[in-house]
């Protein structure tokens, strides 16, 4: 948390940017964001096709029915994996396809669509990295009151210990939840995500009952032998436009909503004195139990690091709308004038530079994986077949160099997925925003390796800029 400044990143010789041997050079995508097939294979519905379903959730009424396709597709989709030369591809489960009611009973047509998936990754050398839940709840839990209850919890853990059950022979690498903040302040505080509800203190304790449904999964799958076990969150450096008091409060309280809330519990075992009492007003700590937070603090093997852009803030005053700083909703947020991707997010890579080094300094961190960063642009297939997307390219030549960087001062990172391995479903901005190293037509289901997938085959296969 400082206040704001310009680029300190020196210019540098990227030819000289070589990664350590054995770098996890990756990719990423999400269930719902490219599976399709929502009604088929015996899947049960989940918070996101209620929430697409619903007149103007999405932009476009776009849902996640067909999406890419990867359901049926994914034997293509392993050969341009292939083609980018990654070692690792990282997706998730949709609960729903296993557990379409959220608890008992495994559905056997979805867990043998992922075993297939698994095994046809192996046959191409290609290792599984599974997440275990990237905001596709079955609507049967949310119907049962969502993550703001504690029960949704205990079920978690139980699904995941199902799925390890049948696939922990084969995969190596278990990340339980994506994004936490996404699912618990988007979700349920300014509702701008499924299932679209705007509770802020329910928004808080959906943020407590995923980390406990984190930290219960991890015990369970430790206990069953699980090799590598982590969590990944989204996480922004936060300044202050200026050295005032008010605006470096205004910093302090977001860094603590958006990043802090999740570190200290999961890595010291305690949530920030400074956060309980912003949120004091808005509720208290009485739905965390003796005993959470050591579950919620069990030692990782891994931490996963998502990076896209840096928060700039100072005080303001609150629009009314739902928000989802909760407490701090009078906090205003600032462009700088930076260049932006599709998404409006200014491309600023020393604010993984500075994530990663400050995750790693402050803490006591696992090693840890940019286990997302990309950009989305308006791409097009030009006449001649080719995507021509130079933007993303450099974005990922930055952010590539600003995590070396952060390597060679000590920072144990261990690898790299990008984001993402296709155009896909962005949640509530529906197929308008590409963020694919592969350009998906979604009328015809084609895809086009874009010219930023075939500089990062070079990356990949060079382990270095
Ligand atoms: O598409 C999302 C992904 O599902 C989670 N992290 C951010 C990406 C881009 O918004």
């Amino acid at each position: 948390m400082t206040s704001a400044k310009q680029s300190a990143t020196a210019p540098r010789d990227l030819s000289q940017v070589r990664f350590p041997e054995g770098f996890v050079w990756g990719s990423a995508t999400a269930s719902y964001q490219v599976e399709g097939a929502a009604h088929e294979g015996g899947r049960g519905p989940s918070i996101w096709d209620t929430f697409s379903h619903t007149p103007g959730r999405t932009v476009g009424g776009d849902t996640g029915d067909v999406a890419d396709d990867h359901y049926h597709r994914y034997p293509e989709d392993i050969s341009l994996m292939a083609d980018l030369g990654i070692s690792h591809y990282r997706f998730s489960l949709a609960w729903p396809r296993i557990q379409p009611e959220g608890r008992g009973q495994l559905n056997t047509e979805g867990v043998d669509f992922y075993s297939r998936l698994v095994d046809g990754l192996l046959e191409r050398g290609i290792q599984p990295w599974v997440t275990l839940y990237h905001w596709d709840l079955p609507q049967p839990l949310e119907d049962a009151g969502g993550w703001p209850a504690r029960d949704t919890a205990e079920r978690f853990a139980e699904y995941a210990v199902a799925i390890h059950e049948r696939l922990g022979d084969r995969i190596k690498d278990w990340t339980t939840l994506n994004e936490p903040w996404c699912s618990a302040f988007l979700g349920y505080a300014n509702g701008h995500h499924a299932p679209g509800r705007t509770e802020g203190p329910a928004a808080v304790r959906a943020a407590h009952h995923l980390l406990l449904g984190h930290g219960l999964a991890v015990r369970a799958l430790r206990e069953r032998g699980a090799e590598q076990l982590g969590l990944t969150v989204n996480l922004y450096p936060v300044d202050s436009v200026t050295d005032s008091d008010a605006d470096r409060d205004a910093a302090r309280r977001i860094d603590g909503l958006m990043n802090r809330i999740f570190l200290d519990p999961v890595l010291r075992g305690s949530y920030p004195e400074d956060v309980v009492a912003d949120l004091a007003p808005v509720l208290d700590f009485g739905h965390v139990r003796d005993g959470d937070l050591a579950v919620v603090n069990t030692p990782l093997d891994f931490l996963g690091v998502n990076y896209y852009t840096r928060h700039v803030v100072r005080a303001g005053t609150a629009s009314g709308a739902p928000s989802t700083w909760v407490g701090s909703e009078d906090v205003e947020f600032v462009k700088r004038g930076l260049p932006v991707t599709a998404m409006g997010w200014e491309i600023d890579p020393d604010g993984l530079y500075e994530t990663l080094t400050r995750v790693w300094r402050e803490y006591d961190a696992p090693p840890l994986y940019v286990t997302e960063n990309g950009a989305a642009f308006d791409d097009v297939v030009d006449a001649d077949g080719r995507v021509r997307d130079e933007g993303r390219r450099a974005y990922l030549e930055g952010h590539f160099a600003a995590a070396h960087r952060a390597l060679s001062e000590g920072v144990d990172l261990r690898g790299y997925f990008v984001w993402s391995l296709l155009d896909n479903f962005e949640w509530a901005y529906g197929y308008s925003k590409r963020f694919g190293l592969v350009h998906v037509d979604y009328e015809t289901q084609v895809r086009t390796l874009k010219d930023s997938g075939r500089w990062y085959a070079e990356i990949t296969r060079a382990n270095g800029l």
